[in-house]
């Protein structure tokens, strides 16, 4: 009797997945994540945030890397409005060099996103916390303990916690949210090809070929998390192209929501695409006066869309 065929054929992201291994730490990442959703389920409302970009190691012993841009202001100011509307979010953000050794070496306690070059602090910095917070804002214990943040590198450091939060929400807290602010590496170097050390120079210019990353949009929706609502981000350069591209990705994914931005003018203004429609929103010369932030404007409507049982989400003048 013939052996049936083995196994089905594996999709591309579950061979990203078996050939780039976890980084280190990750399972204690993953039991951070699970039992802040256990802490927070029936309590609050949860919100995944990711920001900043990922880089691509051109070695694996790393001295070069191809990084994607980001300064990370979206998503931490995001973070900062979804505490706010009363959210605990976990803060998926990439590690900068500009932040103090103490935050980047202590992945998993509960920190506050920190903005404009300020350094970021603990619980037990309260004072220096302050600092770090818009004007007008309370600081409070309880908002601090809603807040889970973890970092990440590189592409595969963020794809692995991307995988492990979703799945993790999916299970525990499947109304969640998902909001995906990071900007993500299309492109890689696949384990079997990269160099081991430190590329030399002698050998005249340096030719790299870079292959496609899996999206990885489409198993988060259909496999990881499929009751989650997620609302990703595009961004564009060339203003011709953002609708269609936001469009695109929305019936490719069938996600809820794309929050597409242009690199120019994205600290002004954003374009929220649907199923169904596509709606502008800009921050008038009033509100730039004020110094009111768009992510305001975001969250405040993506927390309407996301629980519209609640009715409007906590409008602009009760929170300052
Ligand atoms: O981090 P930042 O505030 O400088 O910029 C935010 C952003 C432009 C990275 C974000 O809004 C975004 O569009 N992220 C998705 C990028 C992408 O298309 O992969």
């Amino acid at each position: 009797m013939a052996l049936k065929a083995s196994t089905r054929a594996m999709e591309e992201w579950e061979e990203y997945f078996a050939q780039n291994p976890a980084p280190p730490g990750h399972s204690h990442h993953c039991g951070d994540m699970e039992a802040f959703c256990q802490r927070h389920v029936g309590h609050h409302p949860i919100a995944l945030v990711t920001s900043g970009g990922t880089t691509v190691p051109l070695e694996r012993n790393t001295v070069r890397f191809v990084d994607n841009f980001s300064a990370g202001t979206r998503g931490a100011a995001s973070t900062e409005y979804f505490l706010q509307q009363g959210y605990a979010v976990i803060f998926i953000h990439a590690t900068s060099p500009s932040l103090p050794s103490c935050v980047t070496s202590t992945p998993g306690s509960y920190w506050r996103p920190c903005r404009r070059g300020r350094a970021a602090c603990c619980s037990s910095h309260h004072n220096t916390l302050a600092r770090c917070i818009p004007s007008g804002v309370s600081t409070s214990r309880s908002r601090l303990g809603r807040l889970l943040w973890l970092t990440f590198t590189s592409l595969s450091d963020y794809l692995w916690l991307l995988r492990s939060a979703t799945q993790c929400l999916q299970r525990l807290a499947p109304k969640a949210l998902l909001y995906l602010a990071a900007a993500v590496s299309d492109f890689y170097i696949p384990q079997d090809e990269i160099s081991e050390h430190k590329i030399q120079s002698e050998s005249g210019p340096l030719t790299v070929r870079l292959q496609l990353v899996p999206k990885m949009l489409r198993p988060l929706v259909s496999v990881w998390g499929p009751e989650l609502y997620v609302v990703s981000f595009k961004l564009e350069t060339d203003e011709k192209k953002l609708i269609e591209k936001a469009t695109a990705a929305l019936r490719k994914y069938k996600h809820d929501l794309v929050i597409g931005n242009l690199l120019q003018t994205r600290r002004d203004e954003v374009t929220l695409v649907t199923e169904r429609e596509s709606s502008l929103l800009r921050l008038t010369e009033h509100q730039k006066a004020e110094r009111i932030e768009i992510e305001r404007l975001i969250v405040e409507e993506v927390c309407s869309r996301h629980r519209p049982e609640r009715g409007h989400a906590i409008p602009l003048a009760k929170l300052c």
